[in-house]
């Protein structure tokens, strides 16, 4: 590079884009002390609002809520006209903000940033235009937007209409005039839904083309909500806080109401007062679990299903018009005026592509499979290339010659959703794994905003010039934001989330929806904890600390803070009876478990008297099924048939075995050995007993979790050494094995994840003298452990007993024994039993069920077909 003739050329920052994201950032740079150039590929100021011109464009968040809050006096000097505002209106509204901070001395406007690259000695990027533009910045910035690259038209024959075509998302400046035209749309996206009944105003014949039918509800728009304006005028900073550290960039209540087991009456009520509000955020929170429960979105989308049907006339099309394939709330749902009604106009038609598909654009109009029609004009609103097609589109080329196009090529890969690995320096506001699209954008434009300035800042203060996320910390925060996608339904769907709209595209859920409150702790303790995961460097200076900022599963977060939120006394602080209550108590308020074929209760004799047990038989269970005897949790000291039985159930549903859940003698009335040999005469008696009870003899596995999982171990060396009953395999969920709590997984989770360290104590207190501690019999990892059944064991991340359990699989092992080693990533001790609560607990139980399964499933096919000849005999 020549230093002296580029001098002019060199920028301490270059952002790329000039919309809400872009304005700011340019702004907050300037205020650093920073030199700036800001790149814009439109002719003005505006981003998507300089681009989306089609009749009908508007915001779909209220507008009180859709500004910039950073500006007390751009508050008070700009006054929204509507609920919703028009795309002229948020257009004069970005050229305002920008003439009123003097912005647009830095932009340059008209001129497309096209290539990027890192160089490694200059520390610097080197930034090249569409106008031959050269210029080198130490930071470079996208502000590109989400959904700013149209999507091509991925329609055969496209090019070949002689008549004029528009894209709602580059619409003339000058408006279209189709009075007396035939129109196509083709496109039901937010676009489509806006433009429809506006167009349909002037068309001589509209015709709208349907792929995938869109839940819509009416924005009622009108003046703004005086509620909202109401809580502005009496306390904005307050107000801008709340949005600030809410779900979705919006203040209000989230409620804890559930579809599933709300009562009808209820349901109707809660529906209703969303649809009239019409707000996308009220519709889509109308109960707490409709974004994770089948059930509960399905309540959801039925009632406005019926609201579609009851507005338009005809009946196949209000049909066609009614989305079936995908959940409420997994594509975007849409605000419209009129939309629907619009299809009882005699003049309006709609074709539904699924039933009847385009074969072709031709000259004069579009050829279906069946019908060819004549068309004056065709307006796609085919939506984008969101959230990463602007980021790829420039060839940026970090630190090891990789572009990023090639790095993103199995989908993205970012920290935080603000930079990514092998290019420092470079940012993205809003990038993927942000919660950009899903909340309100200008909330989390301002929040990514200052999050970049104030980094920068850091940066210069220290005297460092470069940053960049480590590895780990990158495929960490991946994994989180992939996590917060599983426990929802929106994988499921064919939305642009999902990158699933742009052929080829890979199918990655994109944005961050842990909730922007969520989101904005991250960032925060990533910066509070030393830049967690970034690796500094200046002159002489490489700074570090390597981490993964979010390792728990999101809702097992979630249940930890509403735990920690209703301020419960610790367990060991209570008399043991008020504990055992207050276990009982909770369990009343699990949602329902899962159906199995049928639930009896009896007993058993045990060695210090009956012992009771409930039996779950699996439905649809054709002739006899292997038996697992289960032993439940409670540290020997609480539990009993209850608190254990949607695990039971879940565990019989999953493998269509025969459960048997044994109670057993609690500590403090029956100490050490009492469970234990209650445990091993239970096994005993379900091996004689199996083919009264409908198992298959000789087909058992024994199971607990916890303490019943202590017990379950010793009952197998207790067999072992007896000489039977022959015990297939042993599951282990979260087992106690060892008395010893020096291993380092009660330092890390001794404290703060429900089973604790003084809890743990407070049970082996109970249960057993310290003497009779390292008996195997309490301890199984201190007994013989030759000859043992395959194991399977499940161990937590966060759970004080995690290290003991994993060397009792290390030791199972290494007298070789089979084991299946399941570590739940990001779970606790408790989490995996908290059936249809914590529902990333269910991929993790499939795969024990599948583990315990496998114990008998040999022999189980064997043992069937033998059973056969007798049962038909
Ligand atoms: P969207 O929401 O992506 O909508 C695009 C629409 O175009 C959608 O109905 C698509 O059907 C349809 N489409 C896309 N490609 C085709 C082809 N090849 N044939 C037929 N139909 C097609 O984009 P919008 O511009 O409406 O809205 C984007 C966001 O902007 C919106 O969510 C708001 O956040 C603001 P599909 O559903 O893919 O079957």
């Amino acid at each position: 590079m020549n230093q002296s003739a580029n001098a002019s050329r060199q920028f301490d920052a270059v952002v790329v884009g000039a919309g809400f994201s872009g304005l700011y950032m340019l702004h907050r740079l300037r205020e650093l002390g920073m030199s700036v150039k800001a790149f814009e590929s439109a002719g003005d100021v505006g981003g998507t609002w300089y681009w989306n011109r089609y009749p009908g464009a508007r915001c779909d968040i209220p507008t009180t809520d859709y500004a910039y809050s950073f500006d007390p006096e751009l508050e008070k000097g700009w006054t929204w006209s509507e609920k919703y505002a028009t795309q002229p209106e948020i257009l004069d509204y970005l050229r305002y903000v920008a003439d009123r901070h003097g912005l647009r001395s830095d932009i340059e406007f008209s001129t497309e940033v096209t290539g990027a690259r890192w160089d490694e000695q200059e520390k610097r990027w080197r930034i090249t235009t569409d106008r031959g533009d050269e210029v080198w910045c130490r930071s470079y910035i996208m502000a590109s937007g989400c959904l700013s690259v149209p999507k091509s038209p991925d329609i055969e024959g496209a090019s070949r209409f002689a008549g004029p075509v528009y894209f709602t998302s580059r619409w003339p400046h000058e408006g279209v005039d189709f009075t007396g035209q035939r129109v196509a749309v083709i496109g039901t996206g937010s676009s489509g839904i806006q433009s429809i009944p506006l167009i349909a105003r002037q068309a001589r014949q509209l015709t709208v083309f349907q792929r995938t039918p869109n839940f819509s509800i009416p924005a009622h728009n009108g003046p703004a909500s005086a509620d909202r304006l109401m809580q502005l005028a009496g306390d904005r900073d307050g107000y801008r806080h709340a949005a600030r550290w809410s779900r979705g960039g919006v203040p209000g209540e989230l409620t804890d109401i559930l579809g599933v087991t709300a009562s009808d009456e209820v349901r109707r009520q809660r529906f209703e007062a969303a649809w009239e509000e019409g707000e996308l955020f009220g519709i889509l929170g109308v109960f707490a679990d409709q974004g994770l429960n089948p059930a509960s979105n399905d309540i959801v989308a039925e009632m406005i299903r019926e609201k579609i049907r009851s507005a338009v006339d005809d009946l196949p099309t209000a049909e066609a018009l009614c989305p079936k394939d995908h959940y409420f709330g997994t594509k975007r749902p849409c605000l419209d005026t009129g939309y629907f009604e619009t299809y009882n106009l005699p003049h309006v038609r709609l074709v539904d592509l699924r039933t009847q598909p385009i074969i072709s654009v031709t000259e004069a109009g579009i050829d279906t499979a069946g019908e060819s029609f004549d068309f004056d004009a065709i307006v796609y609103a085919t939506g984008f290339d969101a959230m990463t097609g602007a980021l790829t589109a420039v060839d940026a080329i970090g630190r090891d010659g990789v572009s990023l196009k090639e790095k993103w090529a199995t989908g993205p890969s970012t920290y935080l959703g603000l930079m990514t690995a092998g290019f420092p320096n470079l940012f993205m506001i809003t990038g993927p794994g942000s919660p950009s699209v899903l909340s309100n954008m200008t909330v989390s434009i301002e929040q990514h905003v200052d999050w970049i300035a104030d980094c920068l800042s850091h940066l210069t203060a220290e005297g460092l010039d470069t940053i960049e996320p480590t590895a780990l910390a990158e495929s960490g925060w991946d994994q989180h934001v992939r996590d917060c996608g599983a426990i929802t339904l929106h994988p499921t769907a064919n939305s642009w989330y999902m990158g699933a709209n742009v052929p080829g595209k890979p199918r990655v859920f994109l944005p961050y929806i842990g909730g922007v409150n969520a989101y904005r702790q991250a960032c925060d303790d990533v910066v509070s904890q030393g830049y967690l995961g970034f690796r500094l460097t200046g002159p002489g200076e490489d700074r570090c600390t390597d981490g993964i900022i979010r390792r728990m599963q999101p809702d097992v977060a979630i249940v930890l803070e509403m735990m920690a939120g209703m301020g419960l006394p610790p367990l060991e602080s209570l008399p043991v009876a008020d504990a055992r209550a207050f276990m009982a108590a909770a369990g009343a308020t699990r949602p329902p478990s899962p159906e199995v074929g049928e639930v009896t209760d009896s007993v058993m004799p045990g060695p210090g008297g009956d012992l009771a047990y409930r039996l779950y038989r699996p439905a649809e269970s054709e002739g006899p099924q292997p038996v697992v005897v289960y032993f439940h949790g409670g540290g020997w000291v609480l539990g009993d048939l209850d608190s254990d039985d949607p695990l039971c159930r879940d565990l019989c549903a999953r493998t269509g075995m025969i459960v048997v859940s044994v109670n057993y003698r609690h500590a403090p009335e029956d100490r050490f050995p009492a469970a234990a040999l209650d445990a091993f005469a239970a096994v005993q008696w379900v091996d004689a007993n199996a083919a009264s009870l409908g198992g298959i003899p000789g087909q058992l596995a024994v199971a607990g979790w916890s303490a019943g999982a202590n017990i379950a171990a010793v009952a197998c060396q207790l067999a072992r050494d007896a000489g039977g009953p022959a015990i297939r395999g042993q599951l282990l969920i979260s087992p106690v094995v060892d008395s010893d709590m020096s291993r380092p997984s009660y330092a890390d989770n001794g404290d703060g994840y429900v089973l604790t360290s003084a809890l743990m104590r407070w049970f082996w207190d109970y249960y057993a003298d310290p003497a009779d501690r390292v008996d195997p019999r309490a301890a199984p990892l201190r007994g013989d452990l030759h000859g043992l059944p395959p194991a399977c064991i499940v161990t937590a991340d966060f759970d004080p007993l995690r290290d003991e359990g994993l060397a009792y699989a290390r030791a199972l092992e290494a007298v070789g024994t089979p084991v299946v080693d399941i570590q739940a990533r990001g779970h606790t001790h408790t989490s995996l039993t908290m059936v249809g609560v914590v529902i990333s607990g269910a991929p993790v139980r499939a795969e024990i069920a599948e583990a315990l399964r496998g114990f008998v499933q040999a022999d189980a096919s064997m043992g069937a077909a033998l059973q056969e000849p007798a049962a038909a005999g």
